[in-house]
């Protein structure tokens, strides 16, 4: 049942109120929020050296960006570096179970943001807070967007192709995200036909998170629908080789853990996906003493894996010995209802992935003949009609924001360092509709950043070693397509 009861709605969808300062679950909880975001400082070097470096500058200053990332203690100090750089900013979160309601408490109760995002909002509550976050009370939009996943930048994108094809209004949409989004839309299009049209006009850029947002991206760049520059900060190394390696190497154990309280030594563990994501998985769960079975379909990963030392199987083959299956793909129905029926008796299915279609929830929602029974908030036992359960955590959303805190500070100073560095070059030059990534010197410099956190100790070249390898001696040290 949404929060939002109290607002206005047409054709059921629930209006925006542009006006409203914050939506958030309890503001009570916002001392709470900046104990620990006061704790997080500690473990987010990368941050605070941005705030202290571009702090008096204000490079941001009076730059309106719109966020739409999981709303956790970890993104509430992006935002308030974000404010410190002078930006005026309103956010949601990228996802129904992400949000931590004490950081969104403590950012409203600051005034760092204008925040609309509480853990548990329903799938329209969802797409209102997404509309409310891209909306000023002036009626404008955003000048900068920072996106984990691409959902506000389709946001943007689906209202300019409606008010530029308005029969797109009547297409019908399985999916029941389109559904809500296409639901405001139309609401939107009735009232000003051309307004996604005049606020894409006036976007100088987006910094997209994640793996799949990117995907997303480069898609509307290849098809020639890119309305605007982007950043692609996943494939920053200090970004993807770090927040999805290390980062899910601890917050998957994390998840299923809180979820479950699950022994995992001597388990079979299922990694569907041998990327960055699944490498950290799958490190963790060895680590912890599982037997673990990959799959993948690059047969590089897959090489990968074998020579890593673990299993490399189909889906089909590990569905009847495994005891937990984690999808990591970026893919779409993964772990699907076939795989399902094959299990073993409460067998755990979680998805670490960004969308929750990795596995094939349609196939249990959609059956009047399993019984559905809740163990408590993201923690689901379907029961099949073979008598066989399955324990299915977040809904298929991905289970260490669903079901633990995701990742932990260190890893996401690093992730939000690119961020930062992504919106002030948006800020401060003019870029193509193209999709860019960051230079490696300031990859590089990301990462001295964080070390001394760690106590590294780095080797200096002299000038004639840099000179015998061909590389500055400040560096950048490797080319901008080295493989980590
Ligand atoms: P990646 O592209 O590096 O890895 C995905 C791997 O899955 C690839 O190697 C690909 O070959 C493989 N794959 C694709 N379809 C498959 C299938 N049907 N069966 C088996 N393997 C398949 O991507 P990544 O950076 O590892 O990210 C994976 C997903 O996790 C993305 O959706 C990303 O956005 C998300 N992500 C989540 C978090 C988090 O905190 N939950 C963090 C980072 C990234
Ligand atoms: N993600 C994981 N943990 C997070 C946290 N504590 N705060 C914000 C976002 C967090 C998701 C990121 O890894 C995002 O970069 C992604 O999905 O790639």
């Amino acid at each position: 049942m949404s929060v939002l009861k109290a607002m206005k709605d047409t054709k059921g969808v629930l209006e925006i109120d542009p006006s409203l300062p914050y939506k958030v679950a309890d503001i009570s909880l916002a001392d709470f929020g900046f104990k620990e975001m006061k704790l997080a400082e500690n473990e987010m070097p990368g941050l605070m050296a941005v705030r202290k470096k571009y702090g008096s500058d204000k490079p941001l200053k009076g730059m309106k960006i719109m966020g739409s990332l999981h709303m956790t203690i970890q993104t509430a100090m992006l935002i308030e570096t974000l404010k410190e750089l002078g930006a005026d900013i309103r956010w949601a979160t990228c996802n129904i179970f992400s949000t931590q309601d004490h950081a969104a408490a403590a950012v409203a109760k600051a005034g760092s943001a204008a925040v609309y995002a509480w853990k548990g909002e329903t799938l329209e509550d969802f797409w209102w807070c997404t509309e409310q976050a891209l909306t000023w009370p002036d009626n404008s939009g955003p000048d900068l967007i920072v996106d984990d996943g691409g959902d506000a930048t389709l946001y943007v994108h689906e209202g300019v192709r409606i008010e530029n094809a308005p029969t797109l209004l009547d297409k019908v949409y399985d999916s029941r995200d389109m559904q809500c989004l296409i639901a405001r839309l139309k609401v939107s299009y009735e009232r000003d036909p051309k307004r996604w049209t005049k606020i894409a006009s006036k976007i100088r850029g987006v910094s997209e998170e994640t793996t799949t947002g990117v995907h997303r991206l480069y898609h509307l760049a290849r098809s020639g629908e890119l309305l605007f520059p982007a950043f692609n900060v996943n494939d920053s190394v200090t970004k993807s080789k770090f927040d999805n390696l290390y980062g899910c190497q601890e917050s998957l154990a994390d998840g299923i853990k809180r979820a479950t309280d699950i022994m995992l030594a001597g388990k079979i563990v299922a990694i569907c996906g041998y990327g960055d994501v699944g490498k950290g998985c799958a490190k963790s769960m060895r680590g912890y003493g599982a037997r673990v079975l990959i799959s993948e379909v690059d047969p590089i990963c897959a090489l990968q894996a074998s020579m890593e030392g673990y299993e490399v199987v189909t889906m089909e083959d590990a569905a009847p010995v495994g005891d937990i299956f984690v999808t990591a793909t970026g893919c779409y129905h993964v772990i699907t209802g076939e795989h399902m029926e094959q299990m073993k008796d409460e067998a755990i299915i979680c998805n670490i992935g960004h969308f929750d279609n990795e596995i094939q929830m349609s196939y249990l929602d959609n059956n009047p003949d399993f019984i559905k029974e809740n163990i408590k908030p993201q923690v689901d036992k379907w029961t099949l009609k073979s008598g066989r359960s399955i324990i299915v955590l977040a809904e298929g959303r991905l289970v260490n924001l669903g079901c633990a805190t995701g990742h932990p500070s260190f890893v996401m100073s690093s992730s939000f360092t690119n961020q930062c560095l992504a919106q002030i070059e948006l800020a401060s030059k003019q870029y193509e509709k193209k999709v860019y990534t960051l230079p490696k010197q300031l990859d590089e410099e990301v990462a001295r950043l964080h070390i001394d956190k760690l106590g590294v100790k780095l080797t200096r070249l002299t000038q004639y070693q840099a000179d015998y390898i061909g590389v500055p001696v400040d560096g950048p040290y490797k080319a901008d397509n080295y493989r980590y």
